[in-house]
């Protein structure tokens, strides 16, 4: 495949100058801990270690040296698919609880008990409406709105073993129906929840292919009752995506401003705190501050530029840096992905870190009980601590240190808003240029890059060094979640970006796309599509694409990769797209390679079942060659020349 990228400036300068301050500061950083662990627990990354039972904790070496067995007999196989289904669990659960709180809050809006909020897009609601048989002649939006949640929450707590209403609603005929004689439909997310926990603990089921079936089904629970559940009621509520060119890195942060950065992961929080800073500003500037500034880091960071323009601050792994800086005055947070070292550290700098959700608290944190019927009430005691902690700031001398580092992107890339971009072309059938270019070879494949910047990985600058070689090789990369804003730093969401790194048909493409629709330039070669739960948007597209062709998803030049993988969500996810026959690619390793039949199992028997495959790879051209020579296998089945 060749074209290296090795030496390409990829390194974001303000992450060194803020490690530096905070070893100056006396700050302990994630790289610090990491460096402490190593090495790292060889059976836990193989999947071996087992914990289920006070009989242990057992752990199998896979060479051969010592126990082949756990002590109640569970052999490696056992042990890793069990481990494997208990994280893609952990993940599931987390979507399926951000879904189901935003099924509430629209229940709780058609029935006039959030006051603070609304139906943003009527027209999205009543076309849900029409999928799930909830009929909408001449009723009034809040009852069709409160019959749509109500369907929502029936999934949740569904006893008659019939598919849930949002797969029903949701999936293409197609797929529903591989999915069925897969046996993989499933009834109700909190019971497939409920089993998979119940099944792996001590003493159940002791058969790998049954665990790994289950894995899949709580890839379905993660997508139907989680990613898209979400996506669709949160663009009903916030309002869908549409594109935008926003602000992105350290540069957003304002010395003279009143700086709040909210991270997590549901709109529910950061939307009305987004409000009130403006509606507070006054009272900012009391304080001696310019105005407030709301920045947003990690998924909800995600969640604010798709929708708002909120200026897009940074990932995961800089979440430290950012309060390094010193110049954040509240860093507010909900659900998911809040490290517990952040509290510490933000005291150091007098940031107030606000916790939001009874199941998420920190000892050191101030604890602000946000409940969506007293929304206003509760986001401005949130507003009012930041502009408290401006004053603090100011008084008590805290060294700030913004970095300079800047970078713009395009975002807000929905579904809806792609295809409006796409009519600019073509009118009468908005997908066929991309379908066109796609059949021609202009377009060689399409990737999902999604998930979390791991710091292990980072160093290597695995994620911009692999999307660099798969744009040279013509493939259009799509993204979700924090890689996306190591993209956005690195540059990559812009039109220059086309003309830097797409190779000359990918370009070609992109450039007629950019002018017909009044760019001025081309389309960036990274489309921004949103956060984690944002990858449904990735499924409605694939499915819209396979659809217009008349064949599945798993015969499609596409691929997923998440390329520095974190979480147990990242998990759920790709075990959902491994339910619908895609090559997923992960780095670093997932912890299966002790189990030689989970290894087999992802790798050669599901892609005779129905595509879905698992590839590993924890170099930028490894995983690149290996997502490149899967478009061209699916290219050359289709029919189609290769690019
Ligand atoms: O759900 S990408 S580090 S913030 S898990 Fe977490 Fe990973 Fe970021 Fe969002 Ni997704």
């Amino acid at each position: 495949m060749g074209n290296s990228v090795e030496g390409l400036p990829y390194k974001n300068p303000g992450d060194a100058d803020l490690a530096r301050k905070a070893e100056r500061d006396g700050v302990e950083l994630v790289s610090d801990r990491l460096r402490k662990m190593m090495p790292e627990c060889a059976f836990g990354e193989l999947g071996t270690c087992c914990v289920m039972c006070y009989m242990g904790p057992c752990r199998i070496d896979p060479f051969g040296q010592g126990p082949r067995l756990g002590v109640c007999g569970a052999t490696p196989d056992v042990i890793v698919a069990r481990n494997f289904l208990r994280a893609a669990t952990g993940g599931a659960s987390s979507h399926a609880g951000h879904a189901r709180e935003l099924a509430i809050l629209l229940l709780e809006i058609a029935e006039g008990r959030a006051p603070g909020y609304r139906i943003r897009e009527e027209g999205k609601l009543l076309a849900l409406a029409g999928k799930l048989g909830v009929p909408v002649d001449g009723r009034p939006v809040n009852a069709v709105a409160a019959d749509v949640a109500r369907k929502a929450l029936e999934d949740f707590g569904r006893q008659d073993g019939q598919p849930m209403n949002w797969i029903r609603a949701r999936a293409s005929k197609t797929e529903y129906e591989k999915w069925e004689r897969l046996g993989l439909i499933v009834s109700n997310p909190h019971n497939e929840i409920e089993t998979a926990m119940h099944r792996t603990s001590m003493g159940n089921d002791a058969d790998p292919l049954n665990l790994w079936v289950a894995t899949l089904r709580m890839g379905m629970v993660d997508n139907f009752a989680g990613l898209m559940l979400a996506t669709d009621l949160s663009d009903v509520i916030f309002g869908i995506p549409a594109p935008k060119v926003v602000s992105a890195n350290y540069s957003v942060l304002k010395e003279g401003q009143v700086n709040i950065a909210c991270h997590g992961h549901n709109p529910i929080l950061a939307s009305k705190v987004a409000e009130w800073a403006d509606r507070l500003e006054k009272e900012a500037k009391e304080a001696g501050a310019e105005r407030i500034n709301v920045v947003g880091i990690c998924c909800i960071g995600n969640e604010l530029v798709m929708r708002y323009g909120v200026p897009y601050a940074g990932h995961e792994a800089q979440t430290e840096l950012f309060l390094a800086t010193g110049a954040i005055d509240a860093m507010v947070v909900d659900m998911q992905c809040i490290w517990p070292s952040l509290p510490a550290i933000a005291k150091c700098y007098k940031t107030r870190f606000i916790t939001t959700v009874p199941f998420v608290k920190h000892p050191e944190a101030i604890h602000v009980d946000f409940r969506a019927d007293r929304a206003d009430e509760k986001a401005q005691e949130i507003v009012r601590h930041a502009i408290a902690a401006y004053r603090d700031r100011k008084s008590s001398g805290i060294r700030v240190q913004i970095p300079e580092a800047s970078a713009s992107l395009l975002t807000g890339i929905s579904v809806e808003s792609l295809v409006a971009v796409l009519s600019a072309v073509n009118r009468e059938d908005p997908l066929k240029p991309v379908i066109d270019a796609v059949a021609s070879g202009d377009i060689a494949g399409a990737v999902g890059v999604v998930g979390c910047p791991n710091p292990k990985l980072r160093d290597s600058a695995m994620t911009e060094k692999m999307v660099a070689l798969l744009l040279r090789n013509n493939v259009l990369v799509v993204t979700t979640g924090c890689v996306n804003h190591i993209l956005a730093q690195a540059g990559f969401l812009t039109g220059e970006a086309t003309e830097k790194y797409a190779g000359p048909r990918l370009k070609k493409v992109l450039t007629a796309i950019g002018h017909a629709a009044g760019l001025g330039g081309p389309l960036p070669p990274v489309l921004h599509m949103g956060s984690c739960v944002d990858n449904s948007r990735i499924y409605d597209l694939l499915a819209a694409l396979a659809g217009k062709l008349g064949v599945e998803i798993s015969q499609l030049p596409v691929a997923g990769s998440a390329p520095e993988f974190i979480t147990e969500k990242a998990i759920s996810i790709g075990s959902f797209f491994l339910s619908a026959g895609i090559l997923v690619h992960v780095a670093p390793a997932p912890r299966i390679f002790g189990s030689p039949f989970a290894v087999s199992v992802l790798t050669e028997k599901l892609p005779g079942i129905n595509g879905g495959k698992a590839l590993v790879a924890a170099t930028p051209d490894g995983a690149a060659a290996g997502i490149m020579a899967h478009i061209r296998e699916k290219r050359q089945a289709l029919g189609l020349p290769q690019a």
